[in-house]
């Protein structure tokens, strides 16, 4: 376990931490391991990590509001992500002067690691597993952290001083980073999102920038050649400029050049990451996320011969946003593993234009939460118990309905009215139980549906040339 570095703490001697999460509990113990004094509040007063934490000695005041601890003498508070930006206490605190920090930019103020940070409105995830991959491929030790699931300070904290930190950092986490040094920061892309947190989309996109906050000049700022915004909040970070693309080349950074992914450095050198056949998936976003890792790596010294293996053999896990297979400008993805609420309106948000597949057992949930989710669904097919359900959600948004008997029918019907430039998804929501063994059987009965159909599409083309298929804004069937 490494030392921690106490001159950035500044003689802080009483810090109120926000949060018995794993966020919250990863800064208390950093900071109580570096005497100082801690508060812990939540909102929560029945949190089931309060006895442990008391046992380690952590003051934990649940009966108290976080303002009321401010007020006896914290000179830094850290709030858990989940604290939005307009808490009271968080302006509390900037009017009396008092600092907030992430947890992360406390981990990494005590643990100073070389750190290659992720963020965006989606692909975030993925985007670290695959950074990570490629470091690893490279010989180089390597920890993956942040918002990803393991806090960025107990990795830090954990982990020896020459292991590379790859950390998935979200807008919330990098609200309140200052001086959060990133020797590589991309931004994957932007998107409204979490705008309940944040006052609005400028806020929110500011705390996405905040990704480049402590870089310096020999430091990379990577944006999204292919996102605009990306490259306009690019352009006030201290970093240097770099970029990827999926669709075109790029001066400096990983482009998309004749079908292969192409890393330039600062020679201009064409240097061949690798072609887009190698890839599991030609997905756009998964070509995305790809070129957008094999950027950072390259400019962090991993070698692409590294970058190559680790991306040729990368999947994401099976049944989560899978790339099946694609025809006419249509992709049709297996989300089978989504069986809640939550994991369905992240799929909902992946995509431009969606014909969504959904339905199942919807296990007591309360489903009218999607209704906020469907707003790039143009169509929804339905099956399974909780299809009058979902059906009564989808038509309060006024997307139009089918309702299917199997999951094979829903492909036919989804193809029926799906055009180029839709996903199809199948992104139940609900458990499988009602009509299949589990949530593999399921999705493995809708890839083979799609595949079928793909095929048989591919075939008539083939033999009518001339056929409307494959234009744009026509019917796939
Ligand atoms: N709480 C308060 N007051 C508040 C808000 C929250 O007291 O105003 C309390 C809650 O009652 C809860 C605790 O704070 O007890 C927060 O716990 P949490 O479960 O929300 O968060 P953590 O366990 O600390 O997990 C956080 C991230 N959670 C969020 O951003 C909401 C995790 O990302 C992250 O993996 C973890 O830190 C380690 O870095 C999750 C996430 O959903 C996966 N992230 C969002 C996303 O990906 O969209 C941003």
């Amino acid at each position: 376990m490494n030392l921690p570095d106490l001159r950035p703490l500044d003689g802080i001697e009483r810090a109120l931490v926000i949060g018995l999460g794993a966020s919250g509990r990863a800064a208390a113990r950093a900071l109580s391991g570096c005497g100082v004094e801690v508060t812990m509040v939540d909102d929560d007063p029945r949190h089931p990590a309060v006895a442990e934490l008391r046992s380690e000695g952590l003051r934990i005041e649940l009966g108290q509001s976080p303002g009321e601890v401010l007020a006896e003498g914290t000179e830094l508070v850290v709030p858990s992500p989940g604290v939005p930006e307009h808490a009271p206490v968080l302006r509390d605190a900037a009017q009396a002067g008092i600092s907030v920090w992430s947890e992360p930019e406390l981990g990494m103020r005590l643990y100073p690691h070389r750190l290659l940070a992720v963020t965006g409105t989606n692909g975030k995830t993925s985007t670290t597993e695959l950074l990570a991959a490629m470091v690893a491929a490279g010989g180089v030790a390597v920890a993956a952290c942040g918002n990803i699931g393991r806090p960025l300070t107990e990795a830090a904290q954990a982990e020896p001083e020459d292991t590379v930190l790859v950390a998935e950092l979200s807008s919330f986490q990098l609200r309140f980073a200052h001086r959060l040094r990133a020797e590589v920061g991309v931004l994957l892309n932007l998107a409204p999102d979490h705008l309940d947190w944040h006052a609005d989309l400028d806020a929110y996109a500011q705390a996405k920038a905040r990704i480049w906050i402590g870089q310096t000049d020999q430091d990379w700022a990577v944006a999204n050649a292919d996102d605009r915004r990306t490259l306009e909040l690019a352009r006030a970070a201290h970093g240097r400029s770099a970029s990827f693309s999926a669709r075109r080349g790029v001066e400096l950074g990983v482009g998309c050049e004749a079908e292969e992914l192409v890393f330039r450095g600062v020679d201009g050198q064409r240097q061949l990451v690798l072609s887009l056949d190698d890839l599991v998936s030609s997905a756009p976003h998964h070509v995305s996320n790809v070129a957008a890792a094999a950027c950072v790596a390259a400019l962090a010294g991993v070698p692409l011969s590294g970058i190559r293996s680790a991306a040729s053999s990368f999947s994401p896990g099976r049944h989560r946003l899978e790339p099946v297979t694609e025809v006419a400008g249509v992709s049709f993805v297996d989300d089978s593993k989504a069986t809640n609420v939550h994991a369905a309106a992240a799929a909902l948000e992946a995509f431009p234009s969606i014909v969504w597949i959904a339905g199942g057992l919807a296990k007591g949930v309360d489903l009218t939460t999607l209704a906020s989710h469907l707003g790039r669904v143009r169509h929804a097919v339905l099956i399974g118990a909780a299809a009058e359900e979902l059906a009564a959600v989808c038509r309060s948004e006024d997307v139009p309905v089918t309702l299917a008997d199997s999951v094979e029918e829903a492909v036919e019907r989804a193809a029926a009215v799906a055009r180029s430039g839709d996903a199809v998804v199948l992104s139940p929501a609900c458990a499988s139980f009602d009509q299949f063994r589990d949530y593999a059987e399921r999705g493995d009965r809708f890839a083979a549906a799609a595949r079928r159909f793909a095929a048989e599409q591919r075939l008539e083309r083939s033999g009518d040339e001339g056929s409307s298929i494959g234009t744009g804004g026509s019917h796939v069937a």
